[in-house]
């Protein structure tokens, strides 16, 4: 088969070999104790897939995943396409510049670009600014043509579609990881709060796909538990209902993020169960009403103490990871103690306790700026002091290191095995089944291990290359892996005594 479809190529004249090759690399955060991270929870990287759907078929694309791959540099590679984000932009740049002593052509893209390009652009030839649907194909025209620009911007143009998004999983083939299927229904989010960069790069845009794209993909994939990663996917509550109803017959099981207001819809709460939702993200961010008003988390206003949605959310089964901001205006180590004494009330199934960082371009970041607040020279993401929890402005009522320690504190009480076996007890939701329950002890002692691990990383591999793919976490199947953190815990009690 193979030889008949080389034969066709030679005689129509062209040499497979001659395609032009592309690389794509997702890089790596940084290191710890020394060596590269290891995510042993880490998931496919979707953009990929969808880069991959994208690419004509006179390129040859492979993708490297940084995280635990070693990088392939040599001069074969024609075009090197990096995503960057805030955490990851460090590395990035690393491999890079790497790449283009080499000689190779480089495209950066993804959040961080998009957001500084004038600082991507240092480290490549070209930076696609925003969704790639539209320019990665102009991109590939050009360079064929000589012609590559240094930018190519995405022009929102508020259409109510997004245009021409597909994914195409082979990209991840002979790769381990999480058995889930990432894909995507909706970009964007109509809400700007004043911290985030998907409020600063969408502009209260929010578009969906066509649900039959999203639907037959899955049906093709094939997998059962399936990870929606829109920031919202009841943003446009008519168009999740539609999706929702499709999405029944698929029998899957599948989680996502939401904003609060779901709650209010028994329609939509109704479908979302039928389709197969188990749980949600949802953005709580504080207990404070003045915090909330800050951080004009408008959406969640209308929800004094959270009491009666939760009520509405544990009825129907759904396992909450509740995510919080610490460190706004009206926070102090007071209120910090506070919340995690309210979170632990409330048994949820996961629980994240995210520092405020100011992301370039953002609302906060900009106030941080002109209140002379900001700390690692502004650019705490390249900057050789930074490690991941850190906090990276001044806070109002405490400082920055106490900040830093409330928050991993609170991370450390929410996650001792007395507390994660504690909250395992709600029989609404963490142990409503053995399904349930088996997830909820899957997943809360990996990402506790992952929050130990990542804790004080070091951003970008600093001249260090993984020699050796020396991998043992890529194990086969949840059972070892999950044999494996489960004996990391334990482990762990050594080095923390506090955290049982
Ligand atoms: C899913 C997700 C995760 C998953 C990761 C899944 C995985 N595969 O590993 C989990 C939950 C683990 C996660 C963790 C974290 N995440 Co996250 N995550 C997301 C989320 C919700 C979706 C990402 C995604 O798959 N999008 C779908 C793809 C198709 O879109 P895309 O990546 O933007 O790519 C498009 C374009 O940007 C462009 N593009 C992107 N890269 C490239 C590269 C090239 C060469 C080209 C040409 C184009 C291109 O083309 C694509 C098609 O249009 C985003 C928010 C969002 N809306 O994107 C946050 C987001 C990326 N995460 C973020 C953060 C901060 C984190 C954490 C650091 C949180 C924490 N405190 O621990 C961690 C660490 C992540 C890490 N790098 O290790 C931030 C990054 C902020 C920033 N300024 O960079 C985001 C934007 C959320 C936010 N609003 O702040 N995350
Ligand atoms: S609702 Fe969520 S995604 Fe939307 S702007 Fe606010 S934090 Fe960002």
């Amino acid at each position: 088969m193979v030889a008949r479809a080389e034969k066709a190529i030679m005689e129509k004249g062209v040499n497979v070999r001659k395609k032009k090759r592309i690389l794509f690399i997702k890089p790596n955060m940084g290191l710890v104790n020394g060596l590269p991270y290891l995510d042993s929870g880490r998931m496919e990287p979707l953009t990929f897939a969808v880069l991959k759907s994208l690419t004509p078929p006179e390129f040859e694309v492979e993708l490297c995943d940084d995280r635990f791959e070693a990088v392939p540099y040599s001069t074969e590679w024609n075009l090197v396409g990096i995503n960057t984000e805030i955490y990851t932009a460090r590395r990035a740049y690393e491999i890079a510049d790497h790449f283009r002593e080499l000689g190779a052509v480089v495209v950066l893209g993804g959040y961080h670009a998009t957001m500084v390009p004038q600082e991507a652009i240092q480290h490549a030839d070209s930076v696609i600014i925003g969704d790639a649907e539209v320019q990665w194909r102009s991109l590939l025209k050009d360079y064929q043509t000589g012609n590559l620009k240094s930018f190519y911007r995405n022009q929102f143009t508020g259409n109510r579609l997004i245009n021409g998004m597909n994914i195409d999983w082979s990209v991840f083939s002979g790769k381990k990881y999480l058995p889930i299927a990432l894909t995507q229904f909706s970009r964007g989010c109509p809400n700007t709060c004043e911290y985030c960069a998907t409020g600063t790069i969408y502009q209260k845009q929010h578009s969906c796909r066509p649900v039959r794209d999203v639907i037959s993909e899955l049906e093709q994939n094939g997998r059962r538990i399936v990870f929606f990663v829109d920031d919202n996917i009841i943003a446009n509550s008519d168009a999740a209902k539609e999706l929702f109803r499709a999405l029944i017959p698929l029998k899957i099981r599948w989680t996502g993020q939401a904003s609060l207001n779901f709650v209010e819809d028994p329609e939509l709460m109704d479908l979302m169960l039928k389709s197969g939702c188990v749980g949600l993200v949802i953005g709580f961010e504080s207990i404070s009403r003045d915090n909330l008003k800050a951080m004009k988390k408008n959406c969640n206003l209308p929800y004094e103490n959270y009491e009666q949605a939760l009520e509405i959310i544990r009825s129907s089964g759904l396992m909450i990871w509740a995510a919080f901001l610490m460190g706004y205006d009206y926070e102090t180590e007071a209120s910090i103690q506070e919340t995690l004494e309210w979170i632990l009330s409330k048994k949820f199934a996961f629980a994240a306790f995210n520092i405020l960082m100011p992301y370039p371009t953002t609302l906060f970041y900009k106030r941080m700026e002109e209140e002379g607040r900001l700390l690692y020279d502004g650019k705490w993401w390249l900057h050789d002091d930074y490690r991941f929890g850190y906090a990276a402005f001044r806070p109002r009522n405490m400082s920055s290191e106490r900040l830093t320690e409330a928050c991993f504190n609170a991370r450390l009480k929410h996650n001792t095995i007395y507390q994660i076996l504690r909250r395992a007890t709600d029989r609404k939701t963490n142990s409503k089944n053995l399904w349930s329950l088996l997830t909820y002890f899957a997943y809360n002692p990996l990402f506790r291990d992952e929050m130990l691990k990542k804790h004080k990383m070091i951003l970008g591999y600093r001249g260090y290359e993984r020699k050796e793919i020396n991998e043992q976490a890529a194990e086969d199947g949840l059972t070892s892996r999950f044999l494996e953190v489960t004996r990391r815990c334990f482990t762990d009690i050594a080095n923390y005594k506090n955290i049982i």
